[in-house]
């Protein structure tokens, strides 16, 4: 595997989804071929991991930023192909990330209000840009997977909750309910750290992404806490996680089609959700999720081969 860091400035252009930063490369980003998108995901991981290091590590990046390496659209009519990454790896989709490209795109003029269609590994995603700068994007088919699993948690004892795809693979936590106060971040971390290593080490080392729920307190259906795969909290209500939240919704007729069900985070932005039934049967719906994103800077990120920290600070990179 290849972890030397770029050579060559590399232009990006940072935003936030409901507080979550996405940082979008625009300039700079190794060419990864004309192939689908899965297929240059792992040209990506392979080949050029060493310029997801040095863009989104510390001290360039830190564990919170989630990438996007614009590239090739290989399915038709797409306005873009994407490519989602964090300081531990890759993402198949990222909701908030989704908004965070489409604002950062229309800030550089290169699409306006309208419907885009953008191509990623785990499928294409279709997003309307609004004139607001609104953003709803109908994300991949999402679906839920396992009902109501009870696993122990050494610690914790036992949690239950449902396995679902929302463009990622979650486990939403329907028991305990912790208190979701941004006052807490340290139990709800320890919380939803072991339950994953739990899933991990058990029946379901697919799953990254932990979902604690409460009550709404700014007005939504529900508050979320999720843990994403680098051990940050996400700060927006996660437009992947949403997803497998109304794929849950709807599997036990808990949300109608077409209703809308407002997702608070844990920093108190929401994004609005709504689904279509794809195949019942299956239990596989179509959600859509509506947010914002702002822009927050444009920077040009330089590496000086003098730099001792070019490469990004991991402990797999210690000297
Ligand atoms: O919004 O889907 C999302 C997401 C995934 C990880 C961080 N945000």
């Amino acid at each position: 595997m290849a972890i030397n860091p770029p050579r060559s400035p590399v232009k990006v252009i940072d935003s936030h989804t409901g507080g979550e930063p996405t940082r979008v490369v625009v300039a700079g980003a190794p060419d990864l071929g004309p192939g689908p998108l899965a297929e240059q995901l792992e040209c990506f991981r392979l080949q050029h991991d060493g310029f997801r290091r040095a863009v989104i590590l510390e001290p360039r990046g830190s564990e919170v930023l989630v990438g996007a390496l614009l590239c090739e659209p290989h399915a038709p009519d797409c306005a873009a192909g994407v490519i989602f990454f964090n300081n531990v790896g890759y993402l198949g989709m990222c909701g908030h990330g989704l908004i965070g490209l489409v604002a950062t795109l229309a800030h550089l003029g290169r699409i306006s209000p309208g419907v885009h269609r953008i191509d990623t590994p785990v499928g294409v995603v279709e997003a309307v840009l609004h004139p607001s700068g609104e953003v709803s994007l109908t994300n991949v088919p999402s679906r839920r997977t396992v009902r109501d699993l009870v696993i122990n948690v050494p610690g914790h004892g036992d949690v239950r909750g449902d396995v679902a795809w929302g463009g990622n693979w979650f486990f939403l936590v329907s028991s305990p309910k912790p208190e979701l106060d941004l006052a807490r971040l340290e139990p709800l971390t320890r919380l939803a750290r072991d339950i994953r290593t739990a899933l991990n080490t058990g029946p379901h080392p697919e799953i990254d992404h932990i979902e604690l729920f409460g009550p709404g307190q700014c007005g939504g259906d529900s508050r979320n806490f999720v843990l994403c795969p680098g051990l940050a909290y996400d700060r927006s209500p996660c437009g992947t996680g949403t997803s497998a939240k109304l794929a849950c919704l709807a599997a036990e007729g808990l949300l109608a089609e077409g209703a809308e069900w407002r997702q608070e985070s844990i920093v108190g932005s929401s994004f609005r959700g709504a689904f279509r039934w794809l195949d019942r049967d299956r239990g596989e719906i179509s959600p859509t999720i509506s947010g914002r994103a702002f822009v927050t800077g444009e920077t040009t990120l330089l590496f000086d081969p003098a730099d001792p920290f070019a490469a990004g600070i991991a402990a797999d990179l210690a000297t």
